[in-house]
C-alpha cells in the first residue's frame, strides 16, 4: 500500500519536472537501496526480526551501504543496552538493602563495564576497517570476534552469577543484551566466514 502510495506520488512528480532530473531522483529514493543490505545479511542471522528492527531503528543510513556497517549498528546498540543496564544498576544499588542481591549488583556492575569497554574496542576496530575501505583482515576479525565473546562472557557471568528466587533484577536486560550481542557475532561471522559461526581454519 505505501509502496503503491510511493509510486503514484513519483508518476506525479516526474510529470511537474518531466524532462529534470529530479523524477529520476525521487524514484531512487523511492526504491530504498538500504534495505537491499539489511534485509539478506539480517535474513542469515537466526535472529532476523531483531536484527532489522535494531538497524531499521538507527538513523545513519551511511553504515547500512556495507555488512561492516551493519555490524557497527547493532553493536552500537548492544553498547547502549550496557550503558542503560548501568544505570539501572545504580539506581537499584541506592535502595536495595538484601545483601545477596547488593553482592550480585555490585558483580553485574563490574561485568557491565567491562562489557561496555570490550564493545568500545570492537567499535573503534570495526570503524577502522569501514573507514579504509578495505577487508577486514583476519587478524581484525579474530580480535573482534574475542572482544565480542567476551562481552557475552561478562553477561553470562552476571546472568549466572545469580540463581534466586526471586528472579535476578536483571534477566530482562542480560537477555536482550545476549541476544543483540549475538546478532553482532554473527554478522561478523558472515563477513569473515560466510557462515554464522566462527572460521577456525587458517
Ligand atoms: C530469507 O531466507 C529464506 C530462507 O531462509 C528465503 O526463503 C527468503 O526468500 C529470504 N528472504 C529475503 C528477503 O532474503
Ligand atoms: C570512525 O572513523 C572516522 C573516520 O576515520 C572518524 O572520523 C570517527 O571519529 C570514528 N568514530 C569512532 C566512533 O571511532
Ligand atoms: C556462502 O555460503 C553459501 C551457502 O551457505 C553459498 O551458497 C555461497 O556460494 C557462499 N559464498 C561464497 C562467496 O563463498
Ligand atoms: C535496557 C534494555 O534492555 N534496552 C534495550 C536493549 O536492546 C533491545 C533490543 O535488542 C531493546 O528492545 C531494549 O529496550
Amino acid at each position: 500500500m505505501k509502496t503503491i502510495l510511493v509510486i503514484v506520488m513519483c508518476i506525479a512528480f516526474s510529470f511537474l519536472f518531466s524532462g529534470s532530473n529530479a523524477s529520476r531522483v525521487l524514484l531512487q529514493t523511492a526504491q530504498d537501496p538500504q534495505d537491499d543490505l539489511v534485509q539478506p545479511w539480517c535474513n542469515k542471522t537466526s535472529r532476523t526480526e531483531l536484527c532489522i528492527n535494531s538497524i531499521q531503528a538507527d538513523p545513519r543510513s551511511d553504515l547500512k551501504e556495507s555488512p561492516t556497517g551493519l555490524t557497527i549498528i547493532t553493536t552500537d546498540v548492544a553498547k547502549s543496552n550496557a550503558s542503560d543496564s548501568l544505570t539501572k544498576i545504580d539506581n537499584l544499588i541506592k535502595t536495595e538493602e538484601d545483601r545477596s542481591i547488593l553482592s550480585l549488583l555490585y558483580t553485574c556492575q563490574q561485568k557491565y563495564q567491562n562489557a561496555f569497554w570490550d564493545l568500545d574496542s570492537a567499535l573503534s576496530i570495526l570503524n577502522e576497517t569501514l573507514s579504509n575501505v578495505q577487508d577486514m583482515d583476519r587478524k581484525q576479525y579474530e580480535t573482534i570476534n574475542q572482544v565480542l565473546a567476551a562481552a557475552a562472557g561478562e553477561v553470562d557471568f552476571c546472568q549466572s552469577f545469580y540463581e534466586g528466587p526471586p528472579p535476578s533484577p536483571l534477566d530482562d536486560e542480560n537477555g536482550k543484551f545476549l541476544e543483540i550481542n549475538d546478532v553482532s557475532m554473527q554478522l561478523l561471522n558472515l563477513i569473515e566466514c560466510n557462515k554464522t559461526d566462527p572460521c577456525r581454519d587458517s
